[in-house]
């Protein structure tokens, strides 16, 4: 049975099945002190703030039977599969690769790259280590998603105008309808979040739809 769930810019109608839940870098590295966000110089409470309604989300998803994916920004130890440009980028205390507080930055299997316990993945969840901000990029997403036979992704996880964003453009342009989930998503900058939103539904939605978790709870009954 499908679900219509009231969204911006209009309803948004999901089928069961058909949809999944896409949690984009709820890792230790965004959120918790001394991993990347952190290093960047970034404020981590907003992003750390928003991790119980993620967990809300995935337990939602789970509730209806959805395919879920986790994704993890991560790099192999040798970083062969991390762009110079990316490492060298900006001016953070630690780099890609660095030893931190929490273990490497950013490199897979470490404890900060880890995804915060509250939104781990349970088995049967689709685990997803990618290299680039979009998660079709350099990963198998899209040929595991179409396997299932999954048209409608829901979107949630941080930040929302780098990671979330680009994922979402990236499953917009490979025909998926798309809804972000507004309170499950979250930037270190305020205004940024507020402007992706606003680009993602503007032009009767151009990249595709948001709610708030509670409409689509409500949708549910
Ligand atoms: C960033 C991400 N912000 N997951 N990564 O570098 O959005």
């Amino acid at each position: 049975m499908p679900l219509t769930v009231s969204a911006e810019p209009y309803a948004y109608t999901l089928p069961e099945p058909g949809t999944a839940l896409v949690v984009i870098d709820m890792q230790r590295d965004f959120v918790e002190p001394g991993g990347f966000g952190d290093t960047l110089g970034n404020d981590i409470g907003r992003v750390a703030a928003i991790v119980p309604t993620v967990a809300r989300l995935i337990a939602f998803a789970r509730s209806r039977g959805w395919t879920v994916v986790h994704t993890r920004e991560s790099h192999a130890a040798d970083l062969s599969d991390c762009p110079p440009a990316k490492r060298t980028r900006g001016s953070p205390s630690l780099r890609i690769g660095d030893e931190g507080p929490m273990g490497r930055i950013l490199v897979r299997g470490e404890p900060g790259n880890a995804i915060v316990d509250a939104c781990a993945p349970v088995a049967g969840e689709i685990v997803l280590d990618k290299p680039g901000k979009g998660a079709f990029y350099a990963t198998r997403l899209g040929e595991l998603l179409q396997a299932r036979g999954v048209t409608h992704l829901v979107l949630a996880g941080v930040t929302t105008e780098v990671c979330v964003q680009t994922t979402m453009r990236e499953a917009n342009d490979r025909g998926y309808e798309c809804l972000l989930v507004e309170d499950a998503t979250e930037s270190y900058f305020p205004e940024f979040k507020s402007a992706t939103l606003d680009m993602v539904r503007a032009q009767g939605g151009i990249v595709g739809w948001t709610a708030p978790l509670a409409a689509l709870e409500a949708a549910a009954g």
